[in-house]
């Protein structure tokens, strides 16, 4: 790929799948905030085989969002799902006038009639969400629920037109609590729904795991699906999908910029479960 890619939501749509990225930039200069996370927009990638990738081009840009501040280089990491025919696109990203921090940040949502877009960002974000790290995970019965961290996460069902909660938000407070926890990512196989997630326990990020028989919990604990990374980068942030019978991980590191960890680059590594269920450790097949 010709640009640096973090935070990858990779889903299935159409037998074909697609990897809903951020996108780390180095911004204009005088723009954004030096040395740190800058994102103005997003594009989505998709392939067939997991080794020839098309970029569909940028589907969402900060300053056609009418809610947010245009200059704030702030679209981090999102997701994308697909009900009743429509592809829902959700994004954190800073509000205007908001100052620095995960405070200022909410999380709106682009509607499309096809995974490639164009994607129409709503008027405003959703209502009661302050924080980053969107994921949307619809259950067995059609249920949607929005999961997003704020230093820990937070969790709530959403209204079938996928664009309002539709409940009291939840915190998981049966999570281990220590260190910063962020990125959640649920799914379900075979009946147990796994919440997972990056957590700083030290210094960067490892990404960690519980499970239960309910998508809003409580989750029990179950361990490290993947250890800090060796490069040193101080974050990870991850999806999991099935594809063509097989799980997949798709993660970042930093291996086309090893100086600066703010500019990241995607991975995959293939992911296998215990018969009880566990995911296996994943060891990064690049190290
Ligand atoms: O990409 C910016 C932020 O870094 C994401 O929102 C976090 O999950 C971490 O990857």
């Amino acid at each position: 790929m010709d640009q640096f890619t973090a935070d990858p939501t990779a889903r299935v749509f159409n037998e074909k799948l697609y990897v809903f990225p951020s996108h780390d930039i180095v911004p204009p200069k005088g723009e954004g905030r030096a040395e740190w996370f800058n994102m103005a927009d997003y594009h989505v990638f998709s392939s067939e085989d997991l080794t020839e990738w098309t970029d569909h081009g940028k589907i969402l840009d900060q300053k056609d969002v009418p809610w947010a501040d245009p200059k704030a280089y702030s679209m981090w990491a999102p997701d994308a799902v697909s009900k009743n025919g429509k592809f829902y696109f959700y994004f954190p990203t800073r509000l205007k006038d908001a100052g620095d921090g995960e405070k200022g940040f909410s999380i709106g949502v682009a509607v499309a009639d096809k995974p490639e877009g164009p994607y129409k960002p709503q008027p405003n974000h959703i209502q009661g969400v302050e924080g980053i790290d969107p994921n949307v995970f619809i259950d067995k019965d059609g249920q949607a629920y929005l999961y997003w961290s704020r230093g820990k996460i937070y969790g709530a069902k959403l209204k079938d037109n996928m664009l309002e909660l539709d409940s009291e938000i939840k915190t998981f407070e049966e999570i281990p609590q220590k260190g910063h926890i962020e990125g959640p990512f649920v799914f379900e196989r075979n009946a147990i729904y796994y919440m997972t997630y990056p957590h700083v326990a030290n210094n960067t990020e490892r990404l960690e795991y519980g499970t239960s028989d309910n998508p809003m919990g409580p989750f029990t604990h179950q361990g490290v699906i993947m250890d800090e990374s060796v490069s040193g980068t101080w974050t990870n942030h991850h999806s999991i999908v099935n594809y063509k019978d097989q799980w997949y991980l798709f993660y970042h590191d930093n291996d086309l910029s090893p100086d600066f960890d703010k500019n990241r680059s995607i991975r995959a590594d293939s992911l296998f479960f215990e018969e009880n269920g566990n995911i296996k450790k994943v060891i990064p097949t690049k190290r």
